[in-house]
């Protein structure tokens, strides 16, 4: 008998028990591959049963361990509406707020100083100050990367500028993206950034509101970017020197992506994307690939409950890893890969605006095989997750009284 079969056959009150302690979900994704490794034994039953009994109490220790014994501890709530951070140090940490401020968390305490010398950002609606990233190599070259809206003459739009922090003043500014072209609507920005370990620079970019744009190359709209740290093109990019098209570009066919990361195992970049009504996906994002969106998605439109495009799938464009129907509404990505919480090493964790929970997703070999939810309503809407230097894992909540969150097992 195999763990699925399992959860359908036993008697009821064992059921009841691990339903009750076992939040670990499998879902019923496009890969789904939960149950390969379990064992089926039907020649020796009452073994059988002994096996499935072990089974249990084993994933029940597992679950105690996994689940209940991590906290979170509240270090400040005083941020408005943070969106991204960034580790400095073990001492400090670099933390956006969309208003457009950029705040310093030091020895446990928020600076009540923002940083000065940003750009001009437009905090309109979805818009304003919102992902950090260090260079890989920021402790010789120090470069600290910010994405941001602003204005030109056509409406607003993502910007990428670095610069280097001398004291409480961002210096040596240097603008390296513009997303093109800019236009009026107040929401779908995108935006994170990643590098991987080559040291490229990738840049995730929102439709703008508008589905088409995600599927015209001639428009930096609803794709990832892929840059050198300098803002140069790499002349191996998928669309490099082709006419009519944007040579930053690097995947396409995206909706709107708040989630990015890097593969410690792998190196690939790592993102998620919201999804209409239903329809939230994660991707491996590959040079030159169409992602879909608005041509096929496993959502539909608001409201109405109307299909988009011509489907779920088709031929020459990507298939989601995996997919969220109802949608959670993701923001901020990272795999764990601190010492701090041994029993979630390797796991991908996923925050949800929507639903004010933790994702808790099992990786094994680039297929998510379990999703467990994890501190449901305890928080608040959960907009960055983010592995610390610490080997902590940190939340930062989305709201006016914004929060910074350590998680680590209870003593
Ligand atoms: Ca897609």
């Amino acid at each position: 008998m195999n763990r699925c079969q399992y959860a359908s056959e036993h008697n009821a009150s064992e059921r009841d028990l691990l339903r009750k302690r076992v939040s670990v979900i499998f879902q019923l994704s496009p890969h789904p591959k939960p149950c390969e490794y379990q064992m089926d034994l039907p020649l020796f039953p009452h073994f059988t049963l002994r096996l499935s009994l072990f089974s249990a109490l084993l994933l029940l220790a597992l679950n105690a361990n996994a689940n209940e014994t991590v906290r979170g501890v509240i270090l400040t709530d005083q941020l408005s509406h943070p969106w991204g951070m960034a580790f400095l140090s073990a001492d400090e940490i670099l933390i956006t707020e969309r208003v457009g401020r950029l705040r310093r968390f030091v020895n446990g305490k928020l600076l009540p100083k923002a940083i000065e010398g940003l750009p001009e950002i437009s905090a309109i609606g979805q818009g304003g100050l919102l992902d950090i990233a260090l260079h890989p190599d920021y402790p010789n070259n120090g470069w600290i990367y910010l994405s941001y809206v602003a204005g030109d003459g056509d409406g607003i739009g993502t910007e990428v500028v670095r610069g280097k922090l001398k004291g409480d003043r961002l210096q040596q500014i240097e603008k390296i993206f513009t997303l093109l072209p800019k236009s009026k609507p107040g929401y779908h920005f995108g935006s994170r950034i990643a590098f991987d370990h080559q040291g490229y620079l990738y840049i995730t970019l929102g439709d703008r509101g508008d589905r088409p744009r995600a599927q015209d190359l001639a428009d930096h709209a609803g794709s990832v970017i892929r840059l050198h740290g300098d803002g140069s093109i790499p002349t191996d990019n998928p669309f490099y020197n082709q006419k009519g098209k944007r040579a930053e570009i690097y995947s396409y066919g995206h909706r709107n992506l708040q989630g990015a990361t890097t593969n410690p195992k792998s190196g690939a970049i790592w993102t998620h994307e919201h999804g209409p009504q239903g329809g939230d996906e994660i991707n491996i994002i590959h040079s030159g690939a169409n992602y879909g969106w608005p041509i096929i998605t496993y959502g539909v439109n608001y409201g109405s409950g109307t299909p988009i495009g011509e489907g779920k799938a088709k031929a020459g464009v990507e298939q989601p890893l995996y997919y969220w129907v109802p949608s959670i509404a993701p923001s901020g990505m990272t795999f764990y890969s601190g010492d701090k919480i041994p029993q979630w090493q390797g796991d991908l964790f996923v925050g949800s605006l929507k639903f004010q929970l933790l994702v808790r997703l099992g990786i094994q070999e680039d297929k998510v095989i379990s999703e467990e939810r994890l501190f449901e309503g305890e928080f608040g809407r959960i907009r960055d997750v983010r592995t610390g230097v610490d080997g902590y894992l940190y939340l930062l909540t989305d709201a006016d009284r914004g929060k910074l969150i350590r998680l680590e097992n209870a003593p």
